[in-house]
């Protein structure tokens, strides 16, 4: 069953715009020459909506997924997807239901972070209800790394990598990022959020220069842009399928896809916890999704993911 809250949402907005435009005095200018420009400029303005506008048609025609995506919410503007994600899974909503914003205006990451969303990026959450503990959370978080890299990968034959604990890189700069949620009682995942970030068909002019030095686009690295619908339905069926066999086969074949996707593991790095930070060798990444670190004296320190940041050294 589809939704197209955001489709009727944009149309409103674009109504209303219209309206207060044409209350303004320029369009009601007695020349009639004036009247055709306006009319001109709110068809191209229409367009230029319209094409923006991911479309649920679309999505529909390219699934190919049981259950991620079947159910699908998307809107034109919301604070955050994770908070609509979320107060719609406490409503009761069925796992696999997807949560779609052309832009958020408190878009976050780890640890309360802004995340930068523009209009023309996918934003995006997934409710799932995995039969997990909590200690397994982050195993949901390297899952999705792999799929949406992999996915990537398959689709503009591009070279991305994961990054420890939650980022996708193209040519060693952030493409993506996930934001994993779980409400959890007595030890154990009631509901499992998943946001995912991914700069898709932005410019990178668009970013703050401080973002600039480590985010690149889709748009940026491949001098076009790309068809949201198709690549929202490539990632769907990818993390559908990573999920199952995490969840049915075990944790252990996922991991080894992320180690032969990461970008750092063997890499000397610097690890920021909650501002304290360290030096070591990136050795690994253990079944529980946490960071493996050599120190120059021989001792090793098991790192959570969390309020964390590596950068290679
Ligand atoms: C993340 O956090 O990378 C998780 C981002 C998840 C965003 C999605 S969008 C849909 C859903 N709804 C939400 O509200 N969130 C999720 P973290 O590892 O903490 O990285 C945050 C840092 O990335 C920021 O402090 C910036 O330095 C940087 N950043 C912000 N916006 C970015 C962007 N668009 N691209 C690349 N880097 C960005």
């Amino acid at each position: 069953m589809y939704h197209s809250k955001s489709i009727l949402g944009a149309t409103a907005d674009f109504t209303t715009d219209m309206l207060q435009l044409s209350t303004s005095p320029f369009l009601t200018h007695p020349k009639r020459n004036t009247h055709k420009i306006c009319f001109l400029i709110h068809s191209l303005y229409k367009q230029i909506m319209l094409k923006a506008m991911i479309s649920t048609d679309k999505i529909k025609e390219d699934l190919r997924t049981r259950f991620i995506g079947r159910r699908l919410h998307v809107y034109d503007t919301v604070s955050s997807t994770n908070d609509v994600a979320r107060a719609l899974a406490l409503e009761g909503a069925e796992e696999g239901t997807v949560i779609i914003a052309e832009t958020q205006t408190k878009g976050r990451g780890r640890a309360g972070r802004e995340w930068f969303s523009p209009r023309g990026g996918l934003w995006f959450s997934i409710i799932l209800k995995p039969k997990i503990k909590a200690r397994e959370v982050s195993r949901i978080t390297l899952t999705v790394g792999v799929a949406v890299t992999a996915a990537l990968n398959r689709q503009f034959n591009l070279n991305a990598e994961v990054k420890w604990p939650n980022d996708v890189l193209v040519n060693g700069r952030k493409v993506c990022g996930v934001l994993t949620e779980s409400v959890t009682c007595d030890e154990t995942v009631k509901m499992v959020v998943v946001g995912i970030g991914l700069n898709a068909n932005i410019t990178l002019e668009e970013f703050s220069r401080s973002l600039r030095g480590s985010a690149t686009t889709l748009k940026e690295e491949l001098k076009k842009e790309v068809s949201l619908e198709s690549l929202l339905c490539e990632i769907f069926y990818r993390i559908e399928s990573e999920y199952v066999v995490f969840l049915t086969e075990g944790f252990a074949q996922v991991l080894s896809e992320w180690k032969a996707l990461a970008a750092f593991i063997g890499k000397h790095v610097e690890v920021t916890v909650v501002g304290r930070k360290f030096r070591g060798m990136a050795e690994d990444v253990d079944e529980y999704g946490s960071l493996i670190v050599r120190l120059s004296d021989g001792s090793v320190k098991r790192v959570v993911a969390g309020d964390v940041k590596v950068r290679i050294v």
